[in-house]
């Protein structure tokens, strides 16, 4: 059959292929932790693999920053208009991270009436009511924060009195398969079936396919078949698809037709996820 033809031919041509493939879909790994201000110190600390420094900027200087942390939290001043403190984060490995979220409370009696401020460089040492380049995010409570992924460092300040905690680096898994981006191979899975395997056949025994939404790979048992003795979920294939598996291995259109095989399966497991 053509199918098993060009995978034949796909595993003739060796390893030089599966490694230029894998090569090209290797994720990064991504720093994650919980900043909780349980060591304190000041004027920095190391907790959960993050560096957390300070900053101090007012009126056209930088000023040696502090921190405030007592009661497992950091407590930061306001200092005023044209003025900014906060804090100045990084991974101690230097790997990339991802903000995720913050508890912000009032300080003391100052309500908070001005945003938390995040950015990726040195405010500006007048900062005027909104730093500049900064993004702002409103409220109290655990403030999700969005749009400051990949980073290799983060400036958090405010110009309200707020007080910090939880300081969330996570990953994420954008395209929702449960596999973290960080463990992903195919970022954009989307969610079943509308994957579209098999497109215009049906599944055939001893054939695999994510036919509904729970992430397991689906076959069938015909007459008195007794199945193939296995399963596969999306953990198991790094977060890819029949559909993806296909694509990526250059399989045909028996495949997309009928489901991966198990040779592709456990070949694109044993090549691609565990090599
Ligand atoms: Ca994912
Ligand atoms: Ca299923
Ligand atoms: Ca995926």
């Amino acid at each position: 059959m053509n199918t098993s033809f060009s995978y034949l031919k796909l595993c003739g041509l060796g390893p030089l292929l599966l490694a230029v493939l894998f090569a090209g879909s290797a994720p990064a790994r991504a720093a994650s932790g919980n900043i909780t201000f349980s060591p304190g110190g000041s004027p920095s600390f190391i907790e959960a693999g993050f560096l957390v420094g300070s900053f101090w900027v007012q009126t056209g200087n930088n000023f040696g920053g502090h921190l405030h942390v007592s009661g497992g939290v950091e407590n930061h001043h306001w200092q005023g208009n044209n003025a900014r403190q906060g804090l100045f984060i990084t991974a101690l490995d230097g790997s990339s991270f991802n903000l995720c979220s913050i508890d912000v409370a009032p300080f003391g009696f100052q309500s908070i009436n001005r945003d938390l401020e995040v950015g990726t460089a040195f405010p500006s040492l007048n900062p005027g009511n909104a730093v500049p380049g900064y993004a702002q995010f409103p409220g109290a409570g655990t403030i999700a924060i969005t749009g400051f992924d990949n980073l290799t460092g983060v400036y958090i300040t405010s110009q309200s009195g707020q007080q910090w905690d939880n300081v969330l680096f996570c990953v994420r898994d954008d395209d929702g398969d449960g596999v973290n981006n960080d463990a992903d191979l195919c970022p954009d899975t989307g969610t079943p079936p509308e994957d579209g395997v098999p497109l215009m056949g049906e599944l055939n025994p001893n054939h695999w396919a994510l036919t509904n939404d729970d992430f397991v790979f689906d076959t069938v048992i015909k007459g008195k078949g007794k199945g193939p003795n296995r399963s596969y979920t999306i953990e198991d294939t790094a977060g890819c698809s029949c559909e993806q598996i296909i694509a990526e291995l250059g399989l045909g259109d028996g495949h997309t037709q009928h489901g991966c095989s198990i040779s592709a399966m456990d070949d694109w497991i044993e090549f691609f996820v565990n090599p």
